[in-house]
């Protein structure tokens, strides 16, 4: 396979081409994309050298597929030019997610319903990936009713800017900033931007973004998104209310059968998901997992996974490995 990497030098690009190696992708040919000023430098990728090219030469290689994370100008401008020339591109921006025309996948949940015709398909976004993969076992069970979702986002999210921004702030250095305020020893309830219903994108993004990909409008979510210190990965705290009864075990046993959920609940032992621990993994871990003692029908629990891993780079290439498996074979 010739495969375009579109932003291989940003932190999600450089997952890519680890994941890539990791899982033995058949990366016959890699095209490393970036912007023009790194056009020329090398990237070393499964023992071999490649140079970094533009996105016009790029398209010009006639990749199979293409790996986008570059943003969503940067998408919306050159995702048709790919496909155009017959490419699949997977696109990590929120450009296309809630285009009626594209399809939001999360491998597990609804590969199935890709075909050749699928050209651009939209990668969603990190924090709604782990929230809905645990669930679509528990909807398709119990009937998901209604979700009130807390997130603890890793700055890794943000990007390069925001770790040096934290790691300025343990040095008492004076820097750039990629947040408004110090993130060290702070939490900021302030993920993207704020809408003019007083939510932030991201948090629309986890409501608009599980409607889609679960298929049912009347899942309804609310969220608050909150950046912190750590960049392992994010941590949801997650209330799930379902319209049917439910046993708390075959609510377990549900989430531990769906494949990429390692469940990580024995509070007698302090067992529980930790980002620290998540990162560098490719499965969303849940823990905590109890009843709501204030309403009969909910439960709560708390859901980790690498962002960088599952919520952005995994995820595509999961994706890309559905498509090779089973529509470019
Ligand atoms: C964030 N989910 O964490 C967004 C984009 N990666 O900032």
């Amino acid at each position: 396979m010739k495969v375009a990497v579109v932003g291989a030098t940003g932190m999600v690009g450089q997952v890519m081409l680890k994941v890539l190696a990791e899982r033995n992708f058949p990366v016959t040919e890699l095209i490393p994309v970036a912007s023009e000023k790194s056009v020329g430098k090398k990237i070393t990728f499964n023992h071999k050298t490649y140079s970094i090219v533009g996105l016009e030469t790029a398209v010009n290689m006639q990749p199979d597929i293409a790996l986008f994370s570059a943003g969503g100008e940067t998408s919306l401008t050159w995702a048709p030019k790919f496909a155009a020339v017959g490419t699949y591109v997977i696109d990590n921006s929120s450009a296309w997610r809630m285009d009626d025309t594209k399809k939001l996948i999360v491998p597990e949940i609804n590969a199935t319903s890709l075909t050749k015709n699928d050209k651009i398909i939209a990668n969603p976004n990190c924090s709604t990936i782990q929230l809905v993969m645990a669930l679509k076992p528990l909807h398709d069970k119990f009937s998901v009713k209604r979700v009130i979702v807390s997130t603890y986002q890793s700055i890794t999210g943000t990007g390069v800017k925001a770790v040096k921004q934290l790691e300025n702030e343990y040095a008492n250095k004076k820097d750039e900033m990629a947040y408004p305020y110090p993130i060290h020893k702070n939490a900021l309830p302030h993920c993207d931007v704020f809408l003019d219903n007083d939510y932030t994108k991201e948090e629309m993004k986890l409501t608009h973004e599980t409607k889609k990909i679960l298929g049912d409008e009347n899942v309804f979510v609310s969220a608050t998104a909150v950046r912190i210190p750590v960049v392992g990965g994010h941590s949801e705290a997650v209330n799930i209310e379902f319209e049917k009864d439910f046993d708390l075990n075959e609510i377990k046993t549900t989430l531990k059968d769906f494949p990429g959920i390692t469940l990580q609940d024995n509070p007698a032992v302090n067992s529980y998901p930790m980002p620290i621990y998540a990162e560098g993994k490719n499965d969303v871990f849940i823990g905590r997992i109890r009843k709501d003692h204030s309403h009969p029908k909910a439960i709560n629990m708390w859901i980790v996974a690498d962002n960088l891993r599952k919520g952005a780079a995994t995820n595509t290439i999961q994706i890309a490995e559905y498509l090779i498996k089973n529509i470019l074979s």
